[in-house]
């Protein structure tokens, strides 16, 4: 039997109010549209990452998020320019959701001077201050605190953002995970916490790693407002994004959003991920969530050449991106010592 990827990890309280929540409102086709685009944008831009890897026209690796992409696309539907986003190593879809520029994260897989980072971060390394994007992370669990950290500047400043906080379902069972949650509820943050939860942290399944109720009961137990959502539900994401959002946004403290997804690739693009079965793949990938929301706009009446053209005009995009990737220059040598951080080393 195949283990059904929506039933293998622990989802603790509240699964439901998120799909009532859902039901209760008519879609408004125009945002679910844009959302739609977002998930085309992330697609593209991976299939084509991984397609330049196998080619050797990349170096390194990837964390593809294919199968994941309705969780950022729906969280950075409800941010504003100026909120702030932070993200993880499996961090593409995060950037480009919060707006990031497809020819300059390209130029950064590249390596070249035109990349994100001007070619020094790499994949796993990218940020982009001015879209409120503060970084990709190696490190599982990273980002937490510094959201948390983010969020205590917005609230001494008194300024009116807040920062969405990307972190795998691995990054529960660290310790920066209670430290961040803890710190965020006594100051009453601005923050929005968002477990994407994949399945899988690398090669374990999170069912094998994850005691009692999980992501989500953790977070009830420091006072935080928590739900577990379908994350490849763009349209019952988006119903919870929005409500939470908005609280966090009132001044009502940090909120969390568990979200079911599933890791349609290996962890990396050199992981085969023999681990699993073939049947199990099919199975998410009949949940895929680009087909799910075209398949019901569709129902509704949305036709289907719409989509077709929006997926069209993403993979051009991406395209054209790579084009520019391909002939921007390589970072001259001494741009090595540029944006580096040396205050307090010696010399
Ligand atoms: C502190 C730390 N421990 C271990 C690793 C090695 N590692 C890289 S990704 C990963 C799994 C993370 O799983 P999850 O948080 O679920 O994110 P996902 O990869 O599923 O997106 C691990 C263990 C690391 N990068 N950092
Ligand atoms: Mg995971």
């Amino acid at each position: 039997m195949p283990i059904d990827p929506s039933s293998d990890t622990p989802t603790g309280p509240a699964a439901d109010s998120a799909a009532e929540r859902r039901a209760a409102e008519p879609v408004d086709v125009k945002r679910a549209l844009g959302m739609y685009r977002v998930m085309c944008r992330i697609r593209a831009f991976e299939e084509h990452a991984l397609e330049l890897l196998k080619a050797g026209e990349l170096p390194g690796v990837i964390h593809p998020s294919i199968g994941q992409e309705a969780v950022p696309a729906a969280v950075c539907a409800s941010l504003e320019p100026g909120d702030y986003v932070t993200s993880t190593h499996r961090g593409h879809g995060h950037a480009l959701a919060k707006g990031a520029d497809p020819a300059a994260m390209m130029g950064e897989l590249f390596g070249r001077a035109s990349g994100a980072c001007k070619g020094k971060g790499g994949s796993m390394h990218i940020a982009d201050f001015s879209i409120g994007m503060l970084g990709a992370n190696g490190i599982v669990a990273a980002g937490i605190p510094i959201a948390v950290g983010a969020a205590q500047g917005i609230k001494l400043k008194g300024e009116a953002a807040i920062v969405a906080c990307f972190f795998g379902d691995g990054a529960v069972n660290r310790g920066p995970f209670l430290e961040g949650l803890n710190w965020a509820a006594v100051y009453r943050l601005p923050v929005l916490f968002v477990c994407e939860d994949n399945g899988f942290a690398a090669f374990t399944r999170g069912a094998a790693t994850t005691a009692g109720y999980g992501a989500a009961a953790r977070a009830e137990s420091i006072g935080l407002r928590a739900e577990s959502v379908d994350g490849n539900d763009v349209l019952e994401l988006d119903a919870t994004v929005r409500e939470f959002a908005a609280e966090v946004r009132g001044g009502e403290g940090p909120r969390f959003i568990h979200a079911k997804t599933y890791r349609v690739t290996g962890h990396t693009s050199l992981d085969k991920a023999d681990y699993r079965s073939v049947a199990e793949v099919a199975l998410a990938l009949a949940r895929d969530p680009l087909k799910r929301l075209a398949r019901e706009l569709g129902e509704q009446g949305v036709e289907a050449e719409i989509f077709e053209t929006i997926e069209a005009k993403e993979r051009d995009a991406i395209q054209q991106a790579v084009e520019a990737a391909r002939a921007a220059p390589w970072p001259e040598p001494e741009s090595a010592f540029e944006d580096v951080q040396d205050q307090g080393a010696p010399r």
